[in-house]
């Protein structure tokens, strides 16, 4: 079929391409030394949308399990970055945060034109201490269980006497609104109305910004810049500034309010830090409970035995509450298994330090790294390794309990660290535990559910492409048959 000379031109082609990637993927000399991800399989990965958690498991994870390396180059995000495999690694440089301050993100990105910069989650020494303070106070003053409780039936009520639900809209749904009415003290009403505007802007504005040519080479933002994504975000962090200015006049007993009486900070700040609130603190919890759902629903003897034990602690129609939460060990084993196992962060925003910097791995390999070098943790990676985790594709909740399942549940904090570790771990780890523990016993008191018989979901679960490190469950229908009677 082809004639010879188009043969030629295809293999020149070929050679040419190859000439080009070798030179603009061949990482700098002073990296060289260190194990690397072969970049073919890495671009072809990125180019078909492969998303990060399958990424991970099928390129990375043999440098950890099969080479024992503790530390491997990746190519991401326009350069490449060393990424953390070993616990112990992890754990030392999440405990030093002024030799290892988050990096600078790259100024192109317009995810930071979003959440912008003067926040407790992008700064670094005196900054990062003021605005930790503020935010770890206000996520401490109150434990909202009973605003939790008051959205899960309203998201019940919408659910009607159940059927096929995509549980990963409705999850989405509840967490927005969770962070809306708790921390910001707005009400979004992405449960009750299907067609909340301000849903369909945040949308828009994540789909835009998430385009992944453009994350892949951020500086294509500088070259071809999107106006109409720019005027996008614009608007929708000038409608966070008026939530700010109304707040302001209109106190309530949510957490930017608590923020507001600490003195000190700018608008800028308290802007900025609502939007970090909204988006750490949504989408994680949402993939978070979808992910629970669906492994409750693939292993329906464990499903049952988190309801008797729901059922019991839930004695005389009682309301979830601090104390009969606290009973629910088994449920809470499944929700620490759950964030094992579909980790919803499963990398951190990258560190590096000015020094040079020997890091040792817990198999006493070291590994020289250069100053100024990225840094990220990936999480997955520790979460999936099988000698701490043994079948660690499989979900075992029991792998939380001691010798009894009355014991106290323990986790090694290096291992375990769906809320990274550190003095920078997520302040609201807290928060999003007893938010899911509230919904978890609510759900498994009044509803059994199951997977559709040919759900593309059946052998394990499919996450949506994100570019910023969320491996969250996508189109997952759930089926569910109601238990009791609608809760008023
Ligand atoms: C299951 C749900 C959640 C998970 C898995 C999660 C996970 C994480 C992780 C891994 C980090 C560290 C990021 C890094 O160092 O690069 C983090 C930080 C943070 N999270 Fe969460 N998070 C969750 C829920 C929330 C919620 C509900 C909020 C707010 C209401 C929140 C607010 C924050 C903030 C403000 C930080 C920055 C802390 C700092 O840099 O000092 N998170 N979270
Ligand atoms: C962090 O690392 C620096 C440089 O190695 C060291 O001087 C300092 O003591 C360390 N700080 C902590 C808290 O370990
Ligand atoms: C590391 O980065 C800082 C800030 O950009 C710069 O001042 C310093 O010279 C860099 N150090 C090295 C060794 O490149
Ligand atoms: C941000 C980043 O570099 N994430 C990486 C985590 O590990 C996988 C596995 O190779 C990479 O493909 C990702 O790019």
């Amino acid at each position: 079929m082809f004639d010879p000379s188009t043969s030629w031109q295809i293999l020149l082609a070929l050679v040419a391409v190859s000439v080009l990637a070798k030179w603009m993927f061949t990482p700098p000399a002073e990296l060289r030394h260190l194990p690397r991800v072969p970049i073919l399989p890495l671009l072809w990965s990125y180019a078909s949308g492969e998303v990060e958690d399958v990424r991970i498991k099928r390129l990375l994870l043999p440098f950890a399990n099969e080479k024992g390396e503790g530390v491997v180059l990746v190519y991401a995000l326009g350069r490449w970055i060393v990424h953390v495999l070993d616990h112990q690694i992890a754990k030392d440089l999440s405990d030093n945060i002024s030799l290892w301050p988050k990096e600078e993100p790259p100024d192109a990105m317009l995810l930071w034109r979003f959440v912008g910069k003067t926040n407790v989650i992008l700064s670094n020494g005196e900054a990062w201490t003021r605005h930790s303070h503020v935010v770890k106070s206000a996520l401490t003053r109150n434990l909202p269980i009973s605003e939790f409780v008051s959205l899960g039936k309203k998201l019940f009520k919408k659910m009607g006497n159940g059927g096929r639900i995509k549980w990963d809209d409705y999850t989405m749904r509840f967490t927005l609104d969770a962070v809306g009415s708790t921390a910001l003290g707005h009400n979004f009403r992405a449960i009750e109305d299907d067609h909340s505007p301000f849903v369909a802007q945040y949308n828009e504005v994540m789909d835009g910004i998430a385009s992944p040519l453009y994350i892949v080479f951020p500086k294509l933002e500088k070259w071809f810049p999107r106006r109409e994504v720019i005027k996008n975000i614009d608007n929708l962090v000038n409608k966070f500034q008026k939530i700010l200015e109304h707040k302001k006049e209109n106190k309530g007993n949510d957490m930017l309010t608590y923020m507001l009486e600490e003195p000190g900070m700018t608008d800028e700040e308290y802007r900025d830090n609502m939007v970090v609130f909204f988006i750490a603190g949504h989408d994680t919890t949402a993939g978070a409970m979808s992910s629970f759902a669906y492994y409750l629903a693939k292993n329906p003897h464990i499903q049952k035995r988190a309801r008797e034990e729901v059922i019991e602690a839930l004695a005389n129609d009682e309301e979830p509450d601090v104390t009969n939460l606290r009973k629910m060990n088994y449920v809470q084993a499944c929700i620490r298994e759950s964030l094992r196992i579909n980790t919803p962060i499963t990398y951190m925003v990258p560190r590096s330090s000015a020094q040079p910097v020997d890091v040792k791995a817990s198999n006493g390999k070291t590994y020289y790294l250069p100053p100024n070098t990225s840094v990220i943790l990936n999480i997955t990676s520790i979460h999936h390794n099988e000698k701490y985790w043994p079948n660690a594709g499989a979900f075992i909740p029991e792998r939380f309990f001691g010798k009894s399942e009355k014991d106290e549940i323990r986790v090694d904090a290096s291992l375990w660290l769906p809320f990274a570790l550190g003095p920078r771990q997520c302040p609201a780890r807290n928060f999003a535990m007893y938010e899911l523990r509230t919904l978890a016993a609510m759900l498994l008191l009044e509803w059994e559910w199951a997977l559709p018989e040919s759900s593309p979901h059946s052998d394990y679960p499919k996450n949506g492409f994100s570019p910023f490190a969320l491996s969250l469950p996508k189109d997952m229908y759930i089926d569910f048959k109601r238990r009791t009677l609608p809760s008023k």
